[in-house]
């Protein structure tokens, strides 16, 4: 059995940001002009008229300031109100690929590795956009990997899933060196034409290398353990897919084609599911949760982190010791923990503890306990 080990991380950040202050002002534009098309129908009694949104809202219930996409204009255009993205030829790279490579180079720069020094891919993500061939493939043929890859979804968890079956895979030397990656455009799939969900998601990718620790060119994470769970729930749902067409009013402007959720009850169910599975993580390897220097939680909401913290540690966690994302990035689903690691975790000393964590549809967990060496 062989020891993994994460050895480079890497962030795409899109060039295009969407402060809280300009999305409140293109949806309420939208909900004035919704408004004012159904006049008879509200003045009726038969309609409710949409509410105005409001940032002081959006920074209080979530902590999040603004957002990075992928195409701002569309949704801000309170016409159209979801991303425009130009259609591309079967033979250019897709824009999830895309979006990845800039994150993969990254990782790979970190790690001091090559395309070549690679020989699995793992795409895993919250959507893909497309069913096949797997983005994971076409990311290994850009980037000239041999070996193989694939896709997985897993919704929010799918980082730390993706990083537990490439670290098994390593234990059992089966691959020796991998890439995860996690491109996320999750505006492709927000519904941003409604108040209760339109503040939450950001658009990023981010790339991990994980290999052998004996491999490793400089400091690095050794990976001590990971741990999944799921339990189903439709809190979180999405109904778009391939049958989509086949239903009776399938091509509808349907809104359970888009991002559904029930943000109350997911935040109660989600923060003790995930406060014991940390815990339950750290009783298995013969650790208590204030052992960990640092934790990189899933990033969706502050509040919903602070509990998981407070729990963890056994009192309330320093800003430090628990680095938050979401207030530049938002939502980013897979990626937001990667995001926070990869900004947050050269600082650490030699055998410090840490925990990647990360939470959400399905509902799924998943926690990676890591060993700091220099
Ligand atoms: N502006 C002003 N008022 C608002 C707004 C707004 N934008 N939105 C809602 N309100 C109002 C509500 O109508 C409500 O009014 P009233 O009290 O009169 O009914 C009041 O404000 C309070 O509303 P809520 O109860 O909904 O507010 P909360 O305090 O619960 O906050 C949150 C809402 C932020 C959604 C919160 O519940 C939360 O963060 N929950 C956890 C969510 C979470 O972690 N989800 C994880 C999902 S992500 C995931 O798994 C990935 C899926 C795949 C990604 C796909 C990409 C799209």
């Amino acid at each position: 059995m062989y020891t993994p080990a994460i050895t480079g991380t890497g962030v795409f950040t899109p060039d295009e940001v969407i402060t809280n202050a300009e999305l409140v002002e293109a949806f309420n534009a939208y909900a004035d002009r919704m408004n004012a098309a159904n006049a008879a129908p509200i003045a009726a009694g038969e309609m409710e008229p949409m509410q105005h949104s409001s940032d002081a809202f959006i920074v209080k219930a979530s902590g999040i300031e603004r957002r990075h996409v992928m195409n701002k204009s569309g949704i801000l255009d309170p016409e159209v109100m979801h991303p425009l993205l130009r259609q591309r030829s079967d033979d250019e790279p897709g824009i999830m690929a895309e979006m990845a490579l800039d994150a993969a180079n990254k990782a790979l720069e970190q790690a001091g590795r090559s395309p070549e020094d690679i020989d699995l891919v793992i795409c895993a993500a919250s959507n893909m956009e497309r069913a096949y061939p797997a983005i994971a493939i076409e990311i290994q043929s850009l980037l000239g990997i041999k070996g193989f890859a694939f896709d997985m979804n897993v919704a929010c968890s799918s980082a730390t899933f993706g990083i537990q079956a490439a670290a098994d895979m390593i234990r059992s030397g089966s691959v020796r060196a991998a890439l995860v990656v996690n491109p996320e455009i999750c505006s492709g799939h927000l519904e941003w034409r409604d108040r209760d969900c339109h503040f939450i998601f950001g658009d990023v990718a981010t790339a991990t290398v994980i290999e052998r620790i004996e491999d490793a060119k400089g400091p690095h994470f050794e990976i001590l353990s990971t741990r999944c769970a799921t339990q189903f729930s439709n809190n979180i749902r999405n109904n778009n897919g391939f049958l989509r067409r086949s239903r009776p009013d399938g091509m509808k402007d349907r809104r359970d084609m888009q991002f559904m959720q029930n943000g109350r009850k997911v935040f109660k169910e989600v923060v003790p599911m995930v406060s014991h599975h940390i815990a339950d993580h750290m009783t298995a390897e013969g650790l208590e949760g204030a052992a960990l220097k640092r934790m990189w939680l899933h990033q969706a909401n502050k509040t919903m982190n602070d509990l998981i913290g407070k729990k963890v540690l056994g009192r309330e966690p320093a800003p430090e010791e628990q680095p938050n994302i979401l207030q530049e990035y938002a939502n980013t689903s897979s990626a937001g923990s990667i995001i926070a690691f990869s900004q947050n975790s050269d600082d650490l000393a030699e055998g410090d503890l840490g925990l990647i964590c990360s939470f959400g549809a399905g509902y799924s967990v998943g926690s990676v306990l890591l060993r700091r060496h220099l």
